[in-house]
């Protein structure tokens, strides 16, 4: 049998250990997560003739690197590059939950999108084209109920087939920055790419990004990796300046916005939410 590893990615409370316990029969602590230690629970199951080692991994609400939490999970999924990421999504706060999506799709993580809580998002009325934002984004997005197990087998399924290449979405979206960061994006791509003979650990575009954004952790590892890497620094030092008198805000705060405006123009084509009675009224 062939043996895969798939790591769960999402904000706390999305539903990942639920997952984690009904996949491989484990029995770990469901509930709010408060622990002071950061580490990953490690499970193993069989699913259509694959040997799967699941990981569940702290909550996180962004993998920017700022918290202990966030910098464990990036450093696993750089490190340790599981087969297939679930990003455990909870259906009932959508566009909190999705900020961290468009993180993963900036490192080029192979993933399913568990769209979880489904329960609660058909309680709450509102209504959800899931597979129309499958479609937009190029990720399979897939509804379960992980406290009773509805759709489980459906999500395995959907990852055995990003792992086997199977999934009939054709291409990945990318995250659009606007004008001026993408340019600066690409003048960096292309020093970046030049420098041959490097093991390509992270892919060149999420450098680019991180780099503009003053990313402490990448900034070390470009200087540490490519013999280039004065320049590099020198020229994003010089992008980074354009940019924040053209749109005159930091950077990290335009990169950030575009993801929180990526997420708003994704949910606004696809999401009509149910107001409360008490809003409807006033
Ligand atoms: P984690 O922090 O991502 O590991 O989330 P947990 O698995 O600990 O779940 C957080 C809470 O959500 C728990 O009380 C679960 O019982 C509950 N929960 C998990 N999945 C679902 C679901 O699909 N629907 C509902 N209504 N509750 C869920
Ligand atoms: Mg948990
Ligand atoms: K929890």
């Amino acid at each position: 049998t062939k043996q895969i590893t798939i790591a769960l990615v999402g904000n706390p409370n999305a539903g990942k250990t639920s997952l984690f316990n009904i996949a491989s029969g484990a029995h770990e602590h469901v509930g709010n997560y408060g622990g002071v230690t950061v580490d990953s629970k490690e499970g193993n199951f069989k699913h259509s003739g694959y040997q799967i080692k699941i990981v569940d991994l702290p909550g996180t609400y962004s993998i920017s690197a700022y918290t202990p939490e966030e910098l464990y999970v990036r450093k696993f999924l750089i490190e340790e590059k599981p087969d297939v990421v679930i990003n455990v999504v909870a259906a009932s706060n959508l566009e909190r939950n999705l900020y961290l999506t468009t993180e993963l799709i900036d490192m080029e993580v192979p993933m399913v999108i568990d769209l979880n809580m489904y329960d609660e998002l058909q309680e709450s009325g509102s209504e959800f084209d899931h597979i129309k934002l499958s479609k937009l984004l190029g990720i399979p997005i897939v509804p379960t109920v992980c406290r009773s197990g509805m759709g489980i087998p459906a999500l395995f399924d959907a990852v055995i087939r990003v792992y086997e290449n199977k999934e009939p979405v054709v291409r990945r979206i990318k995250i659009y920055y606007g004008h001026t960061i993408e340019n600066a994006i690409s003048k960096t791509n292309i020093l970046l790419d030049k420098e041959k003979g490097i093991e390509r650990i992270f892919p060149t575009r999420y450098l680019s990004i991180k780099l503009l954004e003053k990313d402490a952790e990448v900034t070390k590892y470009v200087k540490h990796a490519y013999q280039s890497a004065e320049n590099i620094l020198q020229v994003t030092a010089d992008e980074i300046k354009d940019i924040e008198s053209t749109l005159q805000e930091d950077t990290e705060s335009a990169i950030t916005n575009a993801r929180y405006g990526f997420v708003a123009g994704g949910l606004k084509e696809t999401f009509k939410e149910k107001l409360k009675e008490s809003d409807a009224t006033r």
